[in-house]
């Protein structure tokens, strides 16, 4: 659909208002009360929330590129079927499927929460079901439906960039008593650290059978983060540093100090197993509050 039949369809005038971006890309821009979000269609891609009256909360890189296909830098991707790398075939794309697919619009609704987008995506043997609500929090669930015969399972992610003032400033916490698998030696399988999670080097950390629950603490600009969440029972903690950064052209060197994603997912041992049929819900709720 266009953007024209879109907002015919499903716009609330200067609450919901949907535009054809660079490259014809179709993106919402959500506002209400002082609050502020955006949606690509391309993956049903959160590219910015920013509730009344504080700073950006979702980072989107400043060199993201905008177009069919490509996974856009920053915001919230939604990895699934796989995490990472394919597992047995490299020509298929890192992440999965579903950042870099158009899905479908299905609702866009007010009610007290927020200002709700619910689209769906029909990938091989899944119906999968994304409900954004924009509000003072900002709360994404993901519903994941095996329409095969046979029993399937899969790896997802809410693969969340969050806006910091300095990522070697901050501290994560809930994610103490977790081990975690370390992407930058070799897949290691690591201990819990016992103390929460500060960033002095590239870290790429996929946390196992964490609770529900984990705050980005942010002394520069004195807030915490807030992330809870529900049927995810993996985060993962990322941040190239500045090498890594400045050979990535959608980010670059000038960029990586400002983000730090805490992801949530199931992934690795954490992956779901579905019966026929049946369905496994994810959610995350972020909020932000001084610190
Ligand atoms: O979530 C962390 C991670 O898996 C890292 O290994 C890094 O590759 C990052 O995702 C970004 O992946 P992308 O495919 O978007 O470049």
């Amino acid at each position: 659909m266009s953007a024209a039949e879109l907002n015919s369809k499903f716009g609330l005038a200067g609450v919901v208002e949907f535009a054809e971006a660079e490259h014809g890309l179709i993106k919402a821009a959500v506002s209400r009360a002082g609050m502020t979000g955006e949606l690509y269609l391309q993956g049903a891609h959160v590219t910015a929330w920013q509730p009344a009256g504080a700073r950006p909360v979702i980072f989107t890189s400043s060199r993201a590129v905008f177009v069919p296909g490509k996974a856009i830098r920053g915001g919230v991707p939604v990895i699934f079927p796989w995490f990472g790398p394919h597992p047995t075939d490299p020509a298929q794309p890192q992440h999965g499927v579903a950042r870099t697919a158009e899905w479908e619009l299905d609702a866009v609704e007010q009610s007290a929460e927020g200002v709700a987008l619910e689209l769906s995506l029909s990938p091989d043997g899944f119906a999968l079901r994304y409900r954004v609500v924009f509000g003072e929090e900002l709360r994404l669930t993901l519903a994941v439906r095996n329409t095969s015969s046979s029993a399937a399972s899969f790896e997802e992610a809410l693969h969340s960039y969050f806006a910091i003032s300095d990522v070697e400033r901050v501290t994560i916490s809930g994610l103490e008593d977790s081990s975690f698998i370390d992407k930058t030696v070799g897949m290691q399988l690591c201990p819990p650290a016992g103390a929460p999670l500060m960033l002095s080097k590239e870290t790429d950390q996929v946390y196992l059978n964490t609770p529900d629950g984990r705050v980005v603490h942010d002394p520069g600009w004195g807030r915490r983060i807030v992330v809870s969440t529900s049927a995810a029972a993996s985060t993962i903690v990322w941040n190239p540093w500045p090498e890594k950064a400045a050979a990535m052209a959608d980010l670059g060197a000038d960029n990586w100090r400002g983000m730090v994603c805490v992801e949530t997912g199931n992934v690795a041992d954490n992956r779901v197993h579905l019966p026929s049929g049946a369905t496994h819900e994810m959610m995350t709720r972020i909020t932000v509050d001084a610190g």
